[in-house]
């Protein structure tokens, strides 16, 4: 039986017809047929806010920042400083300075593991992980494992692909010197009950970043009510520029930590003899950083909170939940991920056909999902499958979509299985 389509005044009313006219890469056809965009996890569009404040900047307001008396240079200061303050506002930090501008999730990750863990482990250390995490909040405390003789051990998942419990608590203990978990996974769509793991990782002294690339994109994040010392995320991810994310930290950590990154703007002053390191957050941004980019997080952060984080999760909870009955309509199918809760990733595969496979039959219909192991390999490990198929949905995805998305699938079973 086919599921029926909430109707409008069940989809708390988010008018996603007007929110799509935001989008201009939304209006194209690829292959001859209207694109549905169903690939949000890798990379989200773009709406016309943030593609506009990058132009502005650089038609009006672009020179280097916190080194100009002159005008544009103020300006592109206040931008760029007025963005930090944006994020820290949209995340709920308590203080600027906790907002460090990265390229990315996976530099946030990096910064962490140079400059907090690595001064800090030695033989005989734990830093503690799940098995569901991207290879961004794995191989860099490998790497640091490798450099200080820590030993990095993993938190098990189980069958629906949720994190156990039991099993944290037997792993985590004295050695622990940090937890490192995604708040939602990538590969699978778990949404990381992370308040009950801070909560013991917090009676044992142990401090906890939280890789967030997929949890800030599709709902309130508040990294003070969270409790977590470190929180990253991408920009991309959540309709801004490529190029640029964000690590908060908490104050009393960042002080103590030093600089992983030297040259311009992160110094006070500098001899042969001795350097000495700019405050927070600079001390942690060296060189020329990505003005524009900040420029462009901080339009889609107003953006989307003119939204609204809540309606956004909320219609995108019915996006998926709509979702997972019509493709478990589709014979042969086996969704990969079934925690209870869960975010708009639907991982899944198609009996006797290739995910690369349906990948390619999807694009020829307009249909763009992602195919492969979603730079989360010990997950596809642990489900014992080489791939995945993958839709990742955002706010501005359509009902009719997923049914566009169906229907792709039934012919790529029609033609290939
Ligand atoms: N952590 C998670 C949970 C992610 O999903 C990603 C990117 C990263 C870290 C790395 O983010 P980056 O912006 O630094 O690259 N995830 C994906 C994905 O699922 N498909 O392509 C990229």
């Amino acid at each position: 039986m086919s599921a029926a389509q909430p109707t409008m005044t069940s989809t708390t009313a988010l008018d996603v017809a007007s929110i799509r006219r935001d989008f201009p890469i939304l209006e194209q056809r690829i292959n001859g047929k209207p694109l549905v965009y169903l690939d949000n996890a890798a990379s989200s569009q773009r709406p016309r806010a943030v593609i506009d404040a990058i132009r502005s900047y650089y038609e009006t307001d672009h020179a280097n920042v916190h080194r100009g008396v002159h005008t544009l240079s103020q300006r592109a200061t206040d931008a760029y400083e007025g963005a930090r303050d944006i994020v820290r506002n949209f995340i709920n930090a308590g203080d600027t300075r906790e907002i460090i501008f990265v390229r990315g999730t996976t530099e946030a990750i990096n910064l962490v593991a140079q400059s907090y863990a690595r001064p800090r482990l030695g033989p005989g250390d734990e830093i503690l992980i799940s098995a569901l995490e991207h290879h961004a909040n794995i191989v860099p405390w490998q790497l640091v494992c490798e450099h200080t003789g820590a030993a990095l051990k993993v938190i098990p998942i189980d069958r629906h692909g949720e994190i156990q419990y039991e099993a944290f608590e037997r792993l985590i203990g004295p050695r622990t010197k940090l937890l490192a978990l995604a708040h939602v996974s990538n590969a699978l769509g778990t949404i990381v009950p992370v308040d009950k793991f801070i909560a013991r990782a917090r009676e044992l002294g142990v401090p906890v970043l939280l890789d967030g690339a997929q949890a800030v994109p599709h709902g309130p994040v508040d990294v003070r009510a969270l409790d977590c010392d470190f929180y990253c995320f991408s920009a991309h991810k959540m309709c801004g520029p490529t190029g640029i994310g964000v690590l908060y930290g908490r104050r009393e950590l960042l002080e103590e930590m030093p600089p992983w990154q030297g040259g311009g703007d992160m110094i006070l002053t500098v001899s042969f003899e001795k350097t000495t390191y700019n405050q927070l957050p600079w001390k942690f941004e060296a060189g020329t950083p990505h003005i524009s980019g900040a420029v462009g997080l901080a339009a889609a952060i107003r953006y989307l909170q003119s939204i609204g984080m809540e309606r956004i999760a909320r219609y995108e909870r019915e996006l998926l939940a709509y979702a997972t009955e019509r493709l478990q309509e589709v014979p042969g199918l086996k969704i990969i991920g079934t925690a209870a809760q869960k975010a708009a990733v639907i991982s899944f595969t198609l009996e006797g056909i290739h995910p690369h496979d349906i990948g390619t039959i999807l694009d020829t219909e307009g249909v763009a999902i992602r195919t492969g192991h979603h730079c989360a390999m010990p997950v596809m490990d642990f489900f014992q499958v080489p791939a995945t198929a993958r839709a990742s949905l955002a706010f501005y995805n359509t009902f009719e979509e997923i049914d566009r998305l169906i229907a792709a699938l039934e012919r790529a079973r029609s033609l290939l299985s």
